[in-house]
């Protein structure tokens, strides 16, 4: 029994170091303290208000939620066809509140999504509702039946109808629902 934990622990310690060796060779040693968050965190944090504190949700939970295409250009003008869970469903299933009891319909709350690399963008709360768009704006996780590169993944926002990707915010790290500032 001994020996073979000890065997166990060897190999383990083989990768171990095997990997840290690979991690130093591409360059990505050290981390800083966000990317180590960012690693260890496998999912969207939804944080808004009337949450008691951010809800992260993984793929367990995204594997529960109805899943949706959108096929647009990409950044060279080729069609792709993006899958994943609308930005709508996931706030709801994080139990954000997007509709008509917020404050004045929440047609003044908007969505700042926050990527690993520090990249933000903003989507008013009525953009990400399907009573206002046709076509839902996209967490999606795959490209093309494909699982998304590390360099997007494991989450993409796809908007369906811009023709600029400047709010295709790749590895969404979270999504905060905001209220804008009242009239002074
Ligand atoms: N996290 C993150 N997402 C991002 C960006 C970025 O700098 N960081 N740039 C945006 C812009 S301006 C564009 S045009 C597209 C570019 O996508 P591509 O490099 O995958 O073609 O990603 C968008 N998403
Ligand atoms: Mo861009």
């Amino acid at each position: 029994m001994l020996v073979i934990a000890t065997l166990a622990s060897r190999r383990l310690l083989r990768l171990c170091l095997l990997l840290s060796v690979a991690t130093v060779l591409s360059g990505g040693w050290p981390l800083t303290a966000a990317a180590q968050t960012a690693a260890l965190q496998t999912g969207v944090q939804v944080i808004s208000a009337n949450l008691a504190q951010p809800v992260l949700l993984g793929p367990a939970q995204m594997a529960r939620l109805p899943r949706q295409q959108v096929t647009r250009p990409d950044h060279d003008g080729k069609n792709r066809t993006y899958s994943g869970v609308s930005l709508c469903a996931v706030l709801m299933a994080a139990g954000a509140k997007i509709g008509p009891d917020l404050p004045r319909k929440g047609m003044a709350h908007y969505v700042l999504v926050s990527a690993a690399d520090g990249y933000q963008a903003v989507f008013a709360l009525a953009e990400l509702n399907p009573d206002f768009a046709p076509r839902p704006v996209l967490l999606a996780d795959r490209c093309d039946g494909q699982p998304l590169p590390a360099t997007a993944g494991p989450y993409q926002i796809i908007v369906p109808d811009e023709k600029k990707m400047g709010r295709c915010v790749r590895q969404v790290q979270s999504l905060r629902v905001v209220a804008a500032q009242p009239q002074s």
